[in-house]
């Protein structure tokens, strides 16, 4: 069976090399090749109906790199020392956090008006990600979070690279053609064996931190699928190239669809450390969500795909 762990040949290492060093500014880089060939994104037996994980859609993918994992806030002030960059949260002035990350202070100080779990934050973003009385310094090797879609494919342009499609993606983490579950195989994690940082307890309250992480986990962490990327599911979600539609055709999925047409959100895919299989069990492969590009929040990030030219 065709897997897109074969290692590319000289000529495409070449090829790599050549992408990679374009427009790369001096950002380190660590795409792996990605062996094309007849895919599919989504699943035959869908959990989440209304997001458009099933049917199973066969798709043909173009030979392409992936990067290893998610880009870091050590890579992302690269590009915005070089760029000058603003992000949307920084230029809105605020961003979406969730509750239990803030600081006590900042706990005591949002709890008498706060309606959900996430919270409106003055002055959250990449580099406060739990507002002006946090930074990311223990967290150079962390997913760069609070970027939107507009930050990704700014990022990316940088680099010489584009975002994702969901085939690609999928394609990727399953490590070619086969129907696995999750990047790992098909086995569930549970609070005691962890594959990925997700929530470990009972959401929204109680976090075990099995996994070690209540936030986010270094971009290279647990360990890598067969094909040898990181944190795929969980952690982060991650911006795709694709438009959020959903081709179900169940009456659930159409009325989404509607939905998701009028706001024009964007694909994202992966989950986050948030989830949980008894409230958000999205760490799945064919999991999807939709955001509108401007959103952004504690728990999305972005990796880069490169076409061989
Ligand atoms: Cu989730």
């Amino acid at each position: 069976m065709e897997s897109c762990c074969r290692p590319p040949t000289a000529s495409q290492f070449l090829v790599k090399a050549a992408a990679l060093t374009e427009g790369s500014s001096g950002s380190h880089s660590n795409a792996i090749f990605v062996k094309g060939g007849v895919s599919h994104v989504g699943t035959r037996e869908p959990v989440i109906i209304a997001d458009g994980e099933g049917p199973e859609r066969k798709l043909h993918v173009r030979d392409f790199f992936l990067e290893a994992e998610t880009v870091t806030n050590e890579r992302f002030a690269d590009f915005v020392a070089a760029t000058g960059h603003v992000t949307d949260s920084e230029r809105l002035g605020y961003s979406g956090v969730f509750y239990s990350l803030l600081s006590k202070d900042m706990k005591a100080r949002h709890a008498p008006q706060r309606k959900s779990w996430w919270v409106k934050i003055d002055h959250a973003n990449w580099r406060h990600p739990e507002g002006p009385d946090s930074n990311v310094d223990g967290r150079l090797d962390h997913p760069v979070t609070h970027v939107s879609l507009n930050d990704a494919t700014a990022f990316a342009r940088w680099v010489g690279g584009r975002l994702p499609t969901e085939v690609e993606w999928e394609h990727a983490a399953r490590g070619g053609a086969r129907r696995s579950r999750y990047p790992w195989g098909n086995e569930e994690p549970s609070d005691e064996a962890t594959y990925c940082n997700i929530w470990q307890g009972t959401f929204p309250h109680t976090n075990t931190l099995r996994d070690g992480y209540l936030g986010t986990a270094p971009a290279r962490s647990f360990s890598a699928n067969e094909a040898g990327f990181y944190n795929l599911v969980g952690n982060v979600w991650e911006w795709n190239a694709d438009v959020f539609r959903v081709r179900s055709l169940s009456r659930a999925s159409k009325h989404r669809n509607g939905l998701a047409k009028a706001s024009a959100e964007q694909l994202l895919k992966g989950g986050s450390f948030l989830c949980h299989a008894s409230y958000c069990f999205r760490y799945r492969i064919a999991a999807r969500m939709g955001l509108p590009p401007d959103s952004a929040s504690s728990n999305v990030g972005f990796r880069i795909a490169y076409d061989l030219i």
